[in-house]
């Protein structure tokens, strides 16, 4: 039995990863910060909370990051812990720095250290390309925009040196974005979907929204937590871009959405608002998944519409049995 270390298991992409790894049999163990409220709504929701193992470690804090790595010793460890949202990078650049960037190097000196044969994987980001246009793969040159997108090229470079310096076997996934019904709800998708559901049983009239023609490469967070395992099962590390190669606007996830939530024309409840402006936004990122697809054999299973279709039937869903959502 192979045992895997999360750093970052109480987020989206964490909760589908543990659930994967429990389905191939894994010991998972996940550590999350202590906070004053619960954080485990998303595991208790997939219904695994008390299969994994939580350790409390905080990327910011050395030493519960070593306790952690010197507790499990673990086969494989995969970061996918940060400050993710883009438009908090702008108010909390010195913390983003610190948990998407510095984080990085904490977990590989610890690594290094007491686990120098542990396959380590790192969750980097479109976000690292920036606004340049085209279609981007993993020779694209990387021109961040925002504080979070310049340090997950820190952290990035980071697992590449540590590989090349130290032979430590570090595999980079630079994903695009992914959703599910477990998304932050700051996150434009879910907040539109959120939203909708909120609309429908009358406990909100309106959505704001900010820049709806920004283009996303959108794909299913379930699929991509395999490519992330699927790239810990290589001999060689190496560094993939996964995407779904196809990208849609803020607008049509929104027309879409809405038409699945069964509630006519958007225009009747949207608000579009500067306040949800960055000071420097990526107009569109399109990713080409080719080399995952022909070296890993990932594709994405699940398209554009059905997730759109799976996140407004969840929150629909979900309003009708709990009459308010949990923080998730
Ligand atoms: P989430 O924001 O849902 O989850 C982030 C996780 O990091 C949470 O478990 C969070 O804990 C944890 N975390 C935050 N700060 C700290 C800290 N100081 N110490 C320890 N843990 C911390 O993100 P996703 O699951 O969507 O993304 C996973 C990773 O992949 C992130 O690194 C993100 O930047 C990256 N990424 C995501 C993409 C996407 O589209 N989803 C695309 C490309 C990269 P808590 O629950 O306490 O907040
Ligand atoms: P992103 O995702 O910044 O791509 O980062 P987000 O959903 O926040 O924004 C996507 C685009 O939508 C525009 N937008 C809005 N965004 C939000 N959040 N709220 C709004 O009301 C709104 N209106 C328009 C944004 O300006 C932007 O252009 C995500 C995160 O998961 C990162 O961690 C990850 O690395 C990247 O995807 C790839």
């Amino acid at each position: 039995m192979k045992t895997a270390l999360i750093f970052g298991l109480t987020g989206q992409d964490g909760t589908y990863l543990a659930d994967f790894l429990l389905k191939k049999n894994y010991n998972v163990y996940g550590t999350f910060r202590r906070t004053s409220h619960r954080c485990f709504e998303r595991l208790e929701e997939m219904g695994i909370s008390l299969k994994v193992t939580k350790i409390k470690a905080d990327l910011t804090d050395q030493l519960s990051i070593q306790a952690a790595i010197k507790q499990v010793k673990p086969d494989e460890i995969y970061n996918l812990a940060a400050q993710s949202f883009v438009g908090a990078s702008f108010q909390q650049p010195v913390l983003t720095a610190d948990t998407a960037g510095i984080g990085v190097l904490r977990i590989l000196e610890a690594l290094k250290e007491f686990a120098p044969n542990a396959k380590f994987y790192q969750s980097s980001s479109s976000e690292m390309y920036g606004n340049y246009p085209g279609i981007k793969d993993e020779n694209s040159v990387f021109r961040p925009r925002s504080p979070y997108g310049a340090a997950k090229v820190f952290g990035h470079n980071m697992a590449v040196n540590y590989r090349e310096a130290y032979n430590i076997s570090t595999h980079c996934g630079i994903l695009f974005n992914h959703e599910s019904p477990f998304r932050g709800l700051e996150f434009v998708t879910r907040k539109i979907t959120y939203s909708l559901a909120q609309i429908k049983f009358k406990k909100a009239d309106k959505i704001f929204l900010g820049n709806i023609h920004a283009k996303r490469d959108w794909g299913f967070a379930g699929d991509y937590v395999e490519a992330m395992w699927l790239m810990l099962q290589q001999k060689q590390p190496n560094d993939y871009v996964i995407a779904t190669g196809e990208s849609h606007s803020v607008e049509e996830f929104l027309t879409l959405a809405t038409e699945y939530a069964g509630l006519g024309d958007w225009h009747d409840f949207v608000e579009i608002t500067t306040d949800m402006n960055r000071p420097s936004d990526i107009d569109e990122l399109v990713g080409d998944a080719s080399k995952a697809r022909k070296e890993l054999g990932w594709k994405p299973k699940l398209g554009f519409r059905d997730l759109v279709k799976l996140m407004v039937e969840h929150d629909i869903d979900y309003f009708k049995r709990n009459g308010a959502f949990l923080n998730n």
